[in-house]
């Protein structure tokens, strides 16, 4: 790393930020490459992949078609999406062993396979694995998912990507990303009472909006970052997914020194140690843009409905409940997920609890608990926080993603009946939890969590407001408190780890050919070279689009490595702009209404190719490269937005398709569902716009410019089909 920043320094001659430093260590080539920030595509060297098995599928199916017999960069797996939350723990564990058997077997032999270390069912989330095992500061890794970036609380440049860009890195191809921005975000004061670290990310989601980080590295430093955990700087980092960045880091420092200690690395802590000049931002470091927050006055926030930038301090929430008509009542609360899943996430949770029992009161609302991985389970069953939270009413689950993404079978309330509920997760769209639209779901701190919980009800303020006791005595709770770390070290609990075998080329990995749940991937047609004319709008989007309304999760994970059965779920979240209903569009041929995936199979068979009109930050969310897959498989060329989420975008380019923005973000308003468009793909060249002719369905034509982000290489991908017909064609098969 040093040696690769010296050539860049004296290159740069510039002091330079942390997210800059761990980048530029890792370039392919750091003699050559060009560097501006915003600017330029980098091409890097990664040190680890990182993937679970609602992505891993669909990346090992692609790595498999490239033909290697191992990957080339460390890489593990890590089984958390699949488990759907019922009754709890084992239970749900046992039955999702059973339902998903013939994926988690495809996923274990082809970790045998290619080198791949599993971690089995039950283990954890892929985040809070990585943060335990694998991170380390200085380090770059990419992950196929969205909150990869969790593991910046150990000074880590951790990326989410989609499986595409993960198997180019498996396949020892340098990984390309625009060099991000840096913004910087200055920490002051210290953190106390009420607050967490998890109210710094709301607060910042408030300021800078689910687009605002969008091409940047948000770097925090400054004197308040002593008062923060390593597992409370992880959180920050994890929920920079939400405001679009790329990634979220903290400089070296004696928290992240503690942790590693703890996680049986202090050989890599005190490696660290002795680089630590090179693991922070250089004195005069510039950032593109800087925020500063003083911790001694920052509140705990609530974020939410619908959107995790809808930032709320607590003394205003209870106003904000009533004026928006927000359900007062409190159904559910839930901790844990990958963001707040931490020792001191459960202690401080757990001493709320305590606290509460000792006036004799207990949760009003129903509450769920999802341990991050069977090492913190095992070890807050040992030291007795499981037991607190289960005799509070509660309802620990798996050690798994569960409600988190929709795998939750919940019971207490009817499909579209309006009601809140309340978590420690980083995401709140629509339907995601429990495909209720109705639900509003907020996210906050674990400790809000709880004492909302105790209170059932979102007017409740700890800071400020009385609970009734047994007795009906008013009481008010007590400030959380809790450990970092525990005392008596991590507990590591069952052994779940499948490390490869020594002996691989016999392994044998099977996809049967009638499987509903897996499918091999046939390579997707060439572009024709020509103009693609009088192509229909198959769906105008209105408001936000996610990956949840493109790709929904929840029952449709099962089948994230079947790509034609999951290509019925495309879009069938998005709002038509034509009639303001989810999946339901006209069919321009027939003039009926039908199902998006529906249509869109039927222009496929008429041979139409479509395109898709989106609003701003299209795809935002997941990295599920499905959302990308989906469009492709079933006849889309290009999506046509004001603009787009970074992850989405490229996994858009990876698989062939054109993600294209109106230069004039108003056109979109001038496009009508209904209209026709041609564009004049001939022209398409790096940096130029692109042209596309709008025949509206009465009216003149117009001609409407189109931004794009192609660069060379990539436009390669568009002419021969995907990047992996790309890759197929360099190997020569
Ligand atoms: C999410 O939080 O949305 C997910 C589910 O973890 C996704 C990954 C996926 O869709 O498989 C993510 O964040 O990338
Ligand atoms: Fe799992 Fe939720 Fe974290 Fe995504 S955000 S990895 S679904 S726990």
């Amino acid at each position: 790393m040093s040696e690769n920043l010296s050539i860049v320094r004296s290159r740069l001659n510039r002091p330079l930020t942390y997210a800059e430093k761990v980048l530029y260590s890792h370039l392919d080539d750091p003699h050559n490459q060009e560097i501006e920030r915003g600017v330029s595509y980098l091409k890097l060297r990664p040190d680890r992949v990182a993937c679970q098995d609602a992505t891993a599928q669909m990346a090992i199916l692609q790595f498999m078609s490239a033909g290697m017999p191992s990957v080339a960069t460390p890489t593990t797996v890590h089984c958390d999406h699949l488990i759907e939350a019922q009754v709890g723990g084992d239970k749900d564990l046992d039955r999702a062993k059973s339902i998903n058997k013939e994926v988690y077997d495809f996923l274990s032999t082809a970790c045998a396979k290619y080198n791949i270390g599993f971690w089995r069912p039950g283990s954890g989330i892929i985040h809070q694995i990585i943060l335990e095992n694998y991170a380390f500061p200085g380090g770059l890794m990419i992950g196929t998912d969205s909150h990869t970036p969790n593991a910046g609380g150990l000074g880590m440049a951790a990326i989410g990507v989609g499986g595409a860009d993960a198997v180019d890195v498996m396949a020892n191809l340098p990984w390309e990303l625009k060099a991000p921005k840096v913004i910087g975000v200055k920490l002051t004061g210290k953190m106390s009472g009420w607050t967490a670290p998890k109210d710094i990310i709301l607060k910042v989601a408030g300021i800078l909006t689910v687009k605002g980080g969008t091409g940047s590295i948000v770097e925090y430093h400054g004197p308040g970052v002593e008062s923060l955990s390593c597992t409370g700087m992880g959180t920050i980092c994890n929920m920079g997914a939400e405001i679009g960045a790329t990634t979220s880091m903290f400089p070296f420092n004696d928290r992240m020194y503690d942790y590693l200690e703890s996680t049986n690395r202090k050989r890599i802590g005190d490696l660290a140690r002795s680089y630590a000049a090179e693991l922070r931002e250089d004195e005069g470091a510039e950032y593109d843009q800087l925020i500063e927050i003083n911790l001694d006055e920052l509140e705990p926030h609530i974020n939410g409905p619908f959107t995790p930038d809808l930032a709320t301090p607590i003394s205003k929430f209870k106003d904000a409940v009533k004026e928006n008509k927000w359900p007062e009542e409190l159904k559910v609360g839930l901790i844990g997920s990958c963001t707040n899943s931490s020792y001191e996430d459960m202690s401080r949770a757990a001493s709320i609890a305590t606290d509460a029992m000792e006036h004799g009161v207990k949760a009003k609302a129903l509450f769920c608990v999802t341990p991050g991985s069977e090492q913190v389970r095992a070890t807050i069953e040992r030291d007795g926080q499981l037991k607190t939270f289960e005799d509070f009413g509660g309802i620990v689950l798996a050690n798994a993603c569960g409600p988190c993404i929709g795998q939750w079978d919940r019971k207490d309330v009817k499909k579209g009946e309006p009601n809140s509920i309340i978590s420690s997760y980083n995401r709140n769209f629509t339907g995601r939890n429990d495909a209720n639209p109705a639900t509003h779901s907020f996210v906050t701190s674990p400790d809000l969590t709880v004492a909302m919980t105790i209170a059932g009800s979102l007017f409740f303020n700890p800071l400020t407001d009385t609970l009734k006791d047994k007795d009906g005595n008013e009481f008010k709770l007590k400030e959380p408190t809790g450990d970092a770390l525990p005392k008596n070290g991590f507990d590591l609990g069952r052994d779940t780890y499948q490390a490869p075998p020594e002996e691989r080329s016999q392994v044998d990995v099977k996809v049967s050919p009638t499987s509903d749940r897996l499918q091999v991937l046939e390579p997707f047609d060439a572009w024709d070279g020509k103009d693609q004319l009088d192509l229909p709008i198959l769906i105008k989007t209105k408001g936000k689009t996610t990956t949840d309304h493109i790709s929904m999760a929840g029952p449709w994970l099962k089948y994230r490595g079947h790509l034609d059965n999951i290509s019925n779920n495309m879009l069938i979240g998005a709002i038509n702009a034509a009639n303001g209903e989810a999946n339901k569009v006209k069919n321009f041929k027939t003039g009926k209404e039908d199902a998006v995936p529906a249509t869109a199979r039927q222009y496929k068979k008429d041979g139409i190719k479509w395109v898709v009109v989106g609003d701003w930050n299209y795809g935002e969310g997941s990295s599920r490269e499905h959302a990308a897959l989906e469009p492709r498989h079933l006849g889309g060329i290009a999506i046509i937005t004001r603009s787009f989420a970074r992850i989405h975008e490229t996994n858009l380019k990876k698989q062939g398709m054109l993600p294209l923005t109106f230069s004039n973000p108003e056109d979109y308003d001038k496009i009508n569902p209904d209209d026709k468009v041609d564009l004049l793909v001939t022209g398409l060249e790096v940096g130029k716009p692109l042209t596309m002719v709008v025949h509206p369905k009465d009216g003149e034509k117009w001609n409407c410019e189109l931004s794009h982000t192609f660069n060379e290489g990539q436009l390669e991908w568009f002419r021969n089909g995907s990047a992996l017909n790309t890759m197929a064609k360099k190997h020569g098969h």
